[in-house]
């Protein structure tokens, strides 16, 4: 586009509720937002899949490519030296970003699925055996309940399932009747990505740890919203991925506790997680390099860490006080739209809001809508036994980010009107 379909996009009076936040401002530093799709500025609502990048991060990174670029922890020479330099000033401030104790509690992976899988192997290997329990939720991705079922199936331990109400809220008082002497581990998360869903993730850490039960928290679709602040959480264990963070794909986020990370053997064996080899015996390098075999993600590190310079310079605040106002009005205009039920309907909410409607499938909703523009993401959101639960196959799900606006979402229902006349 076009910068005049751009600027139609762009804020409008009365656009935001946090007067101090200029969305038109933050929507220039994402050269994507001025595509056209079907001929139709660009409408992305699908950041809970994947958020859009900034020129901050992209040009982050194309400077280090440019640069300085080299293998970290390796070389004596100088551009290694400066790699590993901006390499571990990522790691400084995803430890600034969650408030850890320490960098050394920074934990970088491929992505969020590998960080799980990692705690699952690691932590089962340390600390499990035959008949302990592990608590999940019916919220959680499947990223936090497949690797547990093959832990399960390995040592068979057992998985316990915090219920749901209809809204989709967490249920606290079940939760807590579930702990018991053999639980070993509270794995739930922070915010559901199908349904919004803010789970009392204090409330939860403080009820397990009341019986000395560690709990890992899915901080995936939380960090890009809320402030996390993992000390006054005082979680054990809190994941993120960088993509939903404005920041690249490629770069996972594992923060552990100190103490509990020294207590986990290494997850995968190779370069750079050594001390000394030899053909008789390895011993091992102490967290987080332990966790970090082979070739890390170097240069996904340095734009992950401009992406939250990015996120910092608009303030945790703003951009929540942005996106709460833009979900409120997107649930007040959507259920406008005949035929629409909303899906996930809790108390406190973030971000996210998914629906049905009458006799459309969501893959055709996705479909009609894209053919005006608009990104939304349809099926079962890798949550299918959240989908189960609800009784429904799978849902459309409209997710924003900090540069979306009310005219986008105006759009969206327009769209949807569209669809209710096909199908309604
Ligand atoms: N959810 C969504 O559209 P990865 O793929 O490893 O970067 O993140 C996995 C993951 C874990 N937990 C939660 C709560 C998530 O939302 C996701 C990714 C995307 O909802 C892609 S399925």
């Amino acid at each position: 586009m076009t910068h005049a379909a751009a600027n139609r996009l762009a804020a409008a009076p009365g656009d935001n509720s946090a007067a101090a936040f200029d969305v038109a401002r933050v929507r220039a530093d994402f050269p994507i937002l001025t595509q056209e799709v079907f001929g139709k500025p660009l409408v992305y609502l699908d950041s809970a899949a994947s958020a859009q990048k900034p020129r901050q991060v992209i040009e982050a990174m194309s400077h280090a490519y440019e640069t300085c670029y080299a293998n970290v922890h390796r070389g004596v020479h100088r551009m290694s030296q400066l790699t590993t330099d901006a390499f571990e000033s990522g790691r400084e401030k995803v430890a600034g970003f969650l408030n850890a104790g320490s960098a050394d509690e920074i934990v970088f992976t491929r992505n969020a699925t590998e960080a799980f899988n990692l705690v699952a192997s690691c932590f089962a290997s340390a600390k499990l055996a035959r008949g302990d329990e592990v608590v999940i939720s019916t919220l959680e991705h499947h990223a936090n309940i497949v690797p547990w079922q093959l832990v399960r199936d390995r040592l068979g331990i057992v998985l316990r399932i915090v219920p749901i109400d209809d809204d989709g809220n967490f249920l606290l008082d079940d939760y807590e009747a579930l702990l018991g002497p053999r639980t070993k581990l509270v794995a739930v998360t922070h915010v559901s990505n199908d349904l919004g869903t803010v789970v009392p993730i204090k409330q939860v850490i403080d009820l397990a740890h009341a019986r000395g039960i560690p709990v890992l928290v899915d901080g995936c679709q939380a960090v890009p919203h809320i402030k996390v602040d993992v000390q006054a959480l005082d979680a054990d264990f809190y994941i993120f991925t960088g993509h939903k963070l404005y920041g690249p794909t490629g770069i996972g986020v594992l923060y552990g506790k100190s103490a509990l990370l020294r207590e986990l053997p290494p997850y995968q064996g190779g370069g750079e997680m050594i001390s000394s080899v030899t053909f008789e015996k390895t011993t091992f390098k102490d967290p987080p390099h332990r966790f970090e075999a082979g070739t890390p993600p170097i240069v996904e590190a340095i734009g992950l860490g401009a992406a939250i310079d990015y996120v910092a310079s608009l303030g945790h605040e703003a951009i929540a006080a942005h996106e709460t106002g833009l979900r409120g009005y997107a649930e007040a205009r959507l259920t406008q739209v005949a035929g629409l039920r909303l899906v996930g309907t809790a108390r406190e909410k973030a971000s996210i809001v998914s629906f049905v409607m009458d006799n459309a499938h969501p893959h055709d909703i996705g479909t009609i809508v894209d053919r005006a523009g608009v990104a939304v993401r349809t099926g079962h959101h890798c949550a299918q036994p959240l989908m189960q639960r609800l009784g429904v196959a799978a849902t459309a799900r409209a997710s924003f980010g900090l540069y979306n606006t009310r005219e986008e979402v105006d759009v969206l229902a327009q769209a949807l009107e569209s669809v209710h006349e096909l199908f309604g």
